[in-house]
């Protein structure tokens, strides 16, 4: 039985290496090599290129190794096989740590007190108190419930938004595209955790960002986004921005990636930008979680469903 290390963005070596460790009795096969596509039962993939799993009969379920599947599932020719995300506590703490941050960078106006170093001036301003900032989060799925759950603890309001309605403690939620309205203008530092989808595709735009509430105490509305670039709109944020729209956009992912030289987001004093690590994981317990869901199907049992991809949604 053997698996297929298909990575192309990054280097797939570490990734070998790792699999042959963690699964002695897997054949581990490098899809740079030649290889025989009927003995290849498993995939661990980050953006495989378009077709290569169609040519594998006999594939049983397809890992990928991050948790947004937007690049795979964009393949028409994607074979009709379990495709499983990573969902990691090792992951979802990481992503917390950098919305939390993020949050209190612009809740704390570091901006302007960096500013005021950079001239060695003294400039206190008044600072509200948490409960007096809406934190607004835009998907309310692994991430976005791990992220509440801390910023609750800190006392910011909290609202969110999700595709179906969900209870959570002290969040007022929203669902849907007829409750977006009503959830924005509550809004007032938006932070964005959702997957690529065709529904998500370009939401966020300049008629989005007129619509958020962003409180006067923290310069006006603040967009967080660590969900996938091809929810953002960059021309709009760039244009809400300098039309003072928008006070501060901070981006860890982009239109394209890596952003390129010639962005004007690179330079933008209102933008902070991260390069797609707002969670980057630990790659050995990745590793371990796909070994033993290998192992599940081997036992011919059934995967966790929450790991498991549904198709007809996206995500
Ligand atoms: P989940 O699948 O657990 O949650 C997705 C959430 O988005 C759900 O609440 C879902 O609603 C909501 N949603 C999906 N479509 C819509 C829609 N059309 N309208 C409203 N809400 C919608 O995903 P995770 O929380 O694990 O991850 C979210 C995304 O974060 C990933 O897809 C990936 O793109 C990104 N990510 C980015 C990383 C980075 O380093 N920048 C790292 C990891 C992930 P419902 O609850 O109703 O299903
Ligand atoms: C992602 C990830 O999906 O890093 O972006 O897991």
């Amino acid at each position: 039985m053997s698996l297929i290390v298909a990575i192309e963005n990054w280097t797939p070596d570490q990734w070998i290496e790792r699999f042959r460790r963690l699964a002695p009795d897997l054949e581990v096969i490098d899809a740079r090599e030649p290889f025989d596509p009927e003995a290849v039962r498993f995939a661990a993939v980050w953006k495989p290129k378009p077709g290569l799993l169609a040519r594998l009969p006999n594939l049983q379920a397809i890992f990928n190794l991050g948790a947004g599947v937007d690049a795979l599932l964009g393949d028409p020719t994607l074979p009709d096989v379990p495709v499983v995300r990573i969902v990691d506590p090792d992951l979802t703490a990481r992503m917390t740590e950098w919305v939390v941050m993020n949050v209190l960078a612009q809740h704390r106006r570091m901006d302007h007190h960096r500013a005021s170093q950079a001239r060695a001036v003294w400039v206190p301003i008044d600072q509200p108190a948490a409960h007096a900032v809406t934190v607004g989060l835009m998907g309310l799925g692994v991430l976005g419930k791990d992220a509440a759950e801390v910023l609750r603890r800190l006392g910011f309001d909290l609202v969110g938004w999700s595709r179906s309605k969900h209870g959570l403690p002290g969040v007022t939620t929203y669902a849907g595209t007829a409750e977006l309205p009503a959830f924005l203008a509550r809004t007032d530092i938006l932070v964005v955790l959702l997957p690529a989808t065709p529904d998500t595709h370009g939401l966020l735009d300049r008629a989005l960002f007129r619509q958020l509430r962003g409180a006067a105490h923290i310069g006006g509305p603040v967009i967080v986004n660590a969900g996938r670039g091809a929810l953002q709109v960059e021309a709009d944020i760039l244009a809400a921005l300098d039309a003072g729209e928008l006070a501060h956009a901070v981006l860890d992912v982009f239109e394209v990636e890596p952003l390129p030289v010639t962005s004007p987001l690179w330079a933008h004093p209102k933008v902070t930008i991260t390069p797609h690590c707002a969670a980057d994981s630990d790659a050995e317990a990745l590793a371990h979680r796909i070994v033993s869901g290998i192992a599940t199907l081997k036992r011919g049992e059934a995967l966790d469903p929450a790991l498991v991809v549904d198709r007809t949604r996206g995500y």
